[in-house]
């Protein structure tokens, strides 16, 4: 995935990382910066994660997806897991099918009644997953709003639109690339779908779909203007309807009054296991951090010394194994070796009888190695796995035990062994 930035001023450089990993880039410096922008804008921050099991319907009060019209079955909406979101974990996905006449909505009614000259930050991360030739669409922001929320008149007013097409350009919103809107910058377009009510009387429409406007425009023709207090929702939205759309968000960012909020939206926890649970433990596949022991039933390492810095090992775990994620291993001992090796689902092959599945891995350059087994008579038995990372830089002394991590895709395999005999040459433990 690329990233992008749209935005107006110099702050919003089109070079910029996602957020995470700005934050990683320069943490030796939050503390003496984080001071000072503290000091300069007075500005609260806090990061809310929202996995599925944190779904509600609507309108209750935190997150929700709606189909429009509801449950009309032509678009779904969840979050997906998705390693390459901007703040990981996961990202909302909509996804309209091919009739033309989907529309999906993800938003919440917290913000109702908020005043729209309150908002001091309003940001989000898209990307459209699917082909669209004029390269315009992508998921839009949108508030039910009340030109005037002081007048006492509550009727519909309809909705202000962010439209990322409309900020970028026309044709410049491209497939698979996470772009970032910032939708308060000068050069960000709403506009308005109904007219507004002011102190009662409808005086038209400011910026409609052929001449959007900034906010801030929108804000010196109707300075009262709020997210409607009873008919509010602030949301993001696929479709107009559209047809065969799929896309997705992330790292919400919206600021009250100078009190910024960050929203990330993750998988777990997990609302909805998909009965993936290896080790039957309660937590999902996806959101369990240790899915299953491997037990270890020997392992050997050699320093670079003797025999270029080698690695096996070998024992069972519970099944199943599944190339198609690709492997990584870890394996370290006592002191300090700490070694790696990854292996790409092509550089593994799968074969399967009615007996057995075996899946052999090696790399191009043979130094990763792996091997497991699978006796599909008696499903419920372990696998056995064999490992070999070779030509590794680490010396010895080795020391107990030997550990090692075997990820695959989102499944997480931890062992040790704790009976070594350690020579000059080697150590052996079993
Ligand atoms: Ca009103
Ligand atoms: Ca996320
Ligand atoms: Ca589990
Ligand atoms: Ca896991």
């Amino acid at each position: 995935m690329q990233y992008h930035e749209v935005c107006a001023d110099q702050s919003c450089d089109p070079r910029h990382p996602p957020l995470g990993r700005t934050l990683r880039r320069f943490l030796p410096l939050a503390g003496f910066v984080g001071l000072f922008l503290l000091a300069a804008t007075r500005t609260d921050a806090a990061t809310v994660t929202i996995g599925r099991a944190d779904l509600v319907t609507f309108p209750a009060s935190g997150w929700w997806f709606a189909e429009e019209p509801p449950s009309s079955n032509n678009a779904t909406g969840e979050i997906a897991l998705d390693y390459a979101a901007p703040l990981g974990g996961g990202s909302i996905e909509m996804t309209l099918d091919g009739t033309g006449e989907g529309r999906m909505l993800f938003g919440t009614v917290d913000y109702n009644g908020t005043r729209l000259d309150q908002v001091t930050s309003l940001s989000y991360r898209s990307v459209r997953t699917s082909v669209d030739t004029d390269n315009s669409l992508s998921i839009a922001l949108q508030v039910n709003v009340d030109y005037d929320g002081t007048d006492g008149d509550t009727n519909w007013q309809g909705r202000l639109v962010f439209e990322p097409s409309f900020t970028a350009g026309s044709g410049e919103v491209d497939t698979g690339v996470w772009y970032h809107w910032n939708t308060l910058a000068s050069d960000a377009r709403w506009w308005m779908t109904a007219d507004a009510i002011v102190r009662g009387v409808n005086v038209g429409r400011a910026c409609d779909h052929n001449a959007p406007c900034s906010l801030a425009t929108i804000l010196t023709h109707y300075p009262d203007a709020a997210i409607h207090s009873s008919l509010g929702a602030l949301f993001f939205k696929a479709g107009a309807p559209w047809s065969n759309f799929s896309g997705q968000i992330d790292d919400f960012v919206i600021g009250v009054a100078g009190n910024e909020t960050t929203y990330d939206y993750q998988v777990c926890p997990d609302g909805n296991p998909d009965g993936a649970d290896i080790d039957g433990d309660g937590i999902s596949d996806i959101c369990d951090a240790e899915d299953a022991p491997l037990s270890i039933k020997k392992a050997t390492a050699w320093p670079w010394r003797s025999k270029k810095g080698r690695a096996k090992v070998e024992g069972s775990t519970l099944a199943p194994f599944d190339a198609s994620r690709g492997f990584t291993v870890r394996i370290s001992d006592g002191g300090t070796m700490n070694i790696m090796g990854a292996l790409a689902p092509s550089d593994c092959e799968t074969t399967e009888t009615e007996r057995d599945r075996k899946i052999r891995c090696r790399t191009a350059d043979k130094d990763v190695q792996a091997y497991f087994y699978s006796d599909l008579s008696s499903p419920g038995d372990p696998a056995k796995f064999k490992i070999k990372v070779s030509r590794r830089e680490f010396e010895g002394p080795l020391a107990p035990p030997i550990e090692a991590t075997l990820e695959e895709g989102f499944i997480s395999r931890f062992g040790a062994i704790q009976n070594c005999v350690s020579s000059r040459a080697k150590m052996s433990c079993k």
